[in-house]
């Protein structure tokens, strides 16, 4: 070899988030030579970025922790139900420093390009720092809420004062005493920061778009005995997990919404209030695919939510009306409508009058102009394929990875792409992702690249590389399930209908998370069916 030594690894890892950690640790305790190429400065990946005022999971924070290590799972204590982002950051930190992970990650390395060398299969991965690494394997851990959107809004850069985007926000804080703050974006970022900006700053003037379906987040303190009985009950909790719809140990109700009587049903949906957050969306198995099913949970969600705010005119705007309930991701808030009531905080409906420019003193709608000191752009992110679609990715006949999925993102089980032999995309397009809870969904997907790497080199054999047809097989699985739903009946970013020009295709699998780990169990074990073996 003409490299030097030392940059010829078996896998690079792009991403030191919660499946690039974890990639490390396993695929490093299973013999291999690993590096993972990092654009932060720390790890956490969505954790270390979104550092928002009131960031904070919508999954169970006994849940949402790694399974690997029952060591780790018995020794770390979660202080609330709901993990702010400042734990779940040390939590992520502590994991890389009990594993040693820091020895073999590169920070402050964001990869430009990954090409595929043809005769030998191997991958040459590039970095704007010059680094230049090859590997026999690469593995996407880039996250699908990585890529942030900032809106094409005209005038935007000649805003004078501080404009913050709520997925880069300033490490050291920032502090709004005296100021007016406008927010601009409703989504979970949204909802989650605007009680916290109200509250610090002189007014909030939040534009509102779309209004979102939120629950409260019903988040509490763990004590002794709470994180005691949670920990004794790990393997039971687990199994559900991996066998759920959506990777938390929750099963919706045995019985159809409309079976019940208006008592039962009403029991239900008020069980699962009380439980808080997304898993509101699941209470029963034809939520969100029977139109009169969800109807009944979005009359619920509607009486809730218009009990707390004291304007009905404000309750008005704040109740979507273009969407069946949990075609989006529910957010979950706390006291999120109830800031509504505050005197500093101003609601402005750009359904009534969009935005129609900025300049240096604030925003104009069509209908008036609003002076402010900083805006703040909840605007999320180009989901799912914009962290990838950054890197140039180059595969077999120079075929990029952003030509092979100009009309949709196009995998095999989520995992392989034709022309790509090799390179594994984790917890992105065609798996059920943002659907489920991503912890456990990082371990699935790591779990088989790794028994995926141990079967190429147990029969001596160099590269996967997905079929053009079990391809094309597993794109329409995908969207004959999500058709059987009322998933596609909402501009979701699940579906790309956030980014201008982006092909309408709902990208998550949505068959649910057990399923989906079955599917892609039964593949392996059937000596990767769909994918060709081959020798170099
Ligand atoms: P989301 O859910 O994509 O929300 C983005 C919000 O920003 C949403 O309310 C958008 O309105 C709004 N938006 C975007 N562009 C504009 C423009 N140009 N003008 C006005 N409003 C705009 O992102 P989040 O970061 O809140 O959450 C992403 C996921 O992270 C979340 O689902 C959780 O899974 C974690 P729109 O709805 O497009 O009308």
């Amino acid at each position: 070899s003409t490299r030097l030594s030392g940059t010829e690894l078996d896998v690079v890892v792009v991403g030191a988030g919660i499946a690039g950690l974890y990639a490390l640790h396993k695929f490093r305790s299973q013999g291999l030579t690993v590096r993972v190429l990092e654009a932060g400065a720390g790890v956490g990946g969505v954790w270390y970025w979104n550092r928002y005022p009131g960031a904070r999971c919508d999954v169970e924070s006994v849940d949402y922790s790694y399974s690997f290590d029952d060591d780790l799972q018995q020794e770390w204590n979660w202080s609330e139900k709901y993990a702010a982002q400042p734990e779940i950051l040390a939590y992520l930190q502590h994991v890389a420093e009990r594993f040693d992970l820091y020895r073999d990650i590169e920070f402050g390395t964001r990869v430009t390009d990954i090409e595929l060398d043809v005769p030998t299969l191997r991958w040459t991965v590039r970095a704007d720092t010059g680094l230049e690494l090859s590997a026999r394997f690469v593995v996407l851990a880039t996250g699908p809420l990585s890529n942030a959107n900032t809106p094409a809004i005209p005038g935007l850069e000649s805003f004078a004062g501080q404009v913050l985007h709520t997925s880069t926000w300033p490490h050291a804080g920032v502090d709004l005493a005296g100021q007016r703050v406008g927010v601009i974006g409703t989504g979970s970022s949204g909802i989650q920061a605007i009680p916290h900006l109200a509250a610090a700053a002189e007014r909030l003037t939040v534009f509102q778009r779309s209004a979102n379906y939120s629950v409260p987040a019903g988040n509490t303190a763990l004590d002794d005995e709470t994180r005691r009985r949670q920990k004794a009950g790990y393997p039971q909790r687990r199994r559900l997990s991996m066998h759920s719809g959506g990777g938390s140990p929750h099963l919706a109700h045995e019985k159809s919404a409309l079976e019940l009587s208006d008592a039962e049903r009403r029991a239900a949906y008020e069980e699962r209030w009380k439980l808080g957050g997304v898993l509101f969306s699941k209470t029963f198995p034809d939520q969100l695919s029977d139109p009169a099913a969800n109807e009944t949970a979005r009359l619920f969600w509607e009486e809730k939510v218009r009990a707390v705010i004291d304007d009905p005119e404000v309750a008005r705007v704040l109740i979507p009306r273009d969407h069946p309930i949990g075609t989006k991701r529910i957010c979950t808030d706390t006291g999120y409508y109830q800031t509504y009531n505050r005197d500093n905080v101003e609601l402005v409906d750009l359904k009534a009058a969009p935005i129609d420019r900025i300049d240096a003193t604030g925003v104009h709608t069509t209908a008036r102009h609003y002076p402010l000191d900083t805006l703040v752009l909840a605007t999320g992110f180009d989901a799912m394929t914009g962290s990838v679609a950054r890197m140039n990715i180059v595969g077999r006949d120079g075929v990029t990875l952003n030509e092979a999925w100009r009309e949709g993102p196009k995998t095999y089980l989520g995992l392989g792409v034709t022309g790509f032999p090799n390179l594994f995309p984790l917890t992105g397009p065609g798996s059920p992702s943002v659907l489920a809870n991503m912890v456990l969904h990082s371990e699935l997907h790591v779990d088989w690249v790794a028994d995926a790497i141990a079967y190429l080199d147990a029969g001596g054999a160099t590269a996967l590389e997905a079929r053009p047809e079990a391809v094309a097989d597993w794109v329409a699985e995908c969207s004959e399930r999500a058709a059987g739903t009322l998933m596609t009946q909402a501009n979701s970013w699940y579906l790309g209908a956030n980014i201008e020009g982006k092909p309408r295709v709902f990208m998550p699998f949505c068959g649910g998370f057990g399923v989906y780990g079955q599917i892609i169990a039964d593949v392996a074990a059937a000596d990767y069916k769909g994918f060709d073996v081959i020798v170099a």
